[in-house]
């Protein structure tokens, strides 16, 4: 499986650091929508579902989580821990996002506006859409 981190380069002086992110030179995608997560329980599992067209941005601008990413054939662990750094996660892919410290704030940017219709949120659902799709585009 491929992940794609992104490195942000942060303005940094005497008061301190900024980091600036700019559809299409710094984030592969339109953005169309963020949001953000703060005050997770470290005991909670946050995400367990895929998106069909949705891709993200994630930047774990303080405190530290980790995520699983699954695209059906393979899993990866990352830990989260730097706001320099963004996680890209292309549409179709499973994340579980958890191991949250009490000061973590993740920062999202999204490809598309909130839409319950996008969410796969059965993890047998995930498999079969994969399985369908790589069928109508000629795949396994
Ligand atoms: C993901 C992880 C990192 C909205 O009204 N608008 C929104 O844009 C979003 C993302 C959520 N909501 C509502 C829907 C639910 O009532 O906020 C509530 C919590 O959403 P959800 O259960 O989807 O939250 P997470 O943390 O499990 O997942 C979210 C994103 O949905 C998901 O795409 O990658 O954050």
């Amino acid at each position: 499986m491929e992940i794609k981190k992104y490195f942000f380069k942060p303005h940094g002086d005497e008061r301190g650091k900024l980091v600036a992110l700019e559809q299409w030179n710094d984030i592969p995608f339109e953005i169309k929508r963020v949001y953000y997560i703060y005050g997770t329980k470290q005991s909670v599992r946050r995400g367990k579902h895929a998106h069909k067209k949705v891709k993200q941005m994630i930047i774990c601008v303080h405190g530290k989580c980790k995520i699983l990413l699954d695209d059906g054939k393979e899993q990866q662990i990352m830990m989260l821990d730097n706001p320099c750094e963004g996680l890209y996660i292309p549409e179709v892919m499973w994340r579980e996002i958890y191991d949250f410290s009490p000061d973590a704030v993740l920062l999202v940017l999204a490809s598309e506006v909130y839409s319950e219709d996008d969410y796969i949120r059965n993890y047998n659902d995930f498999l079969r859409y994969i399985h369908e799709n790589n069928q109508f585009l000629g795949g396994e």
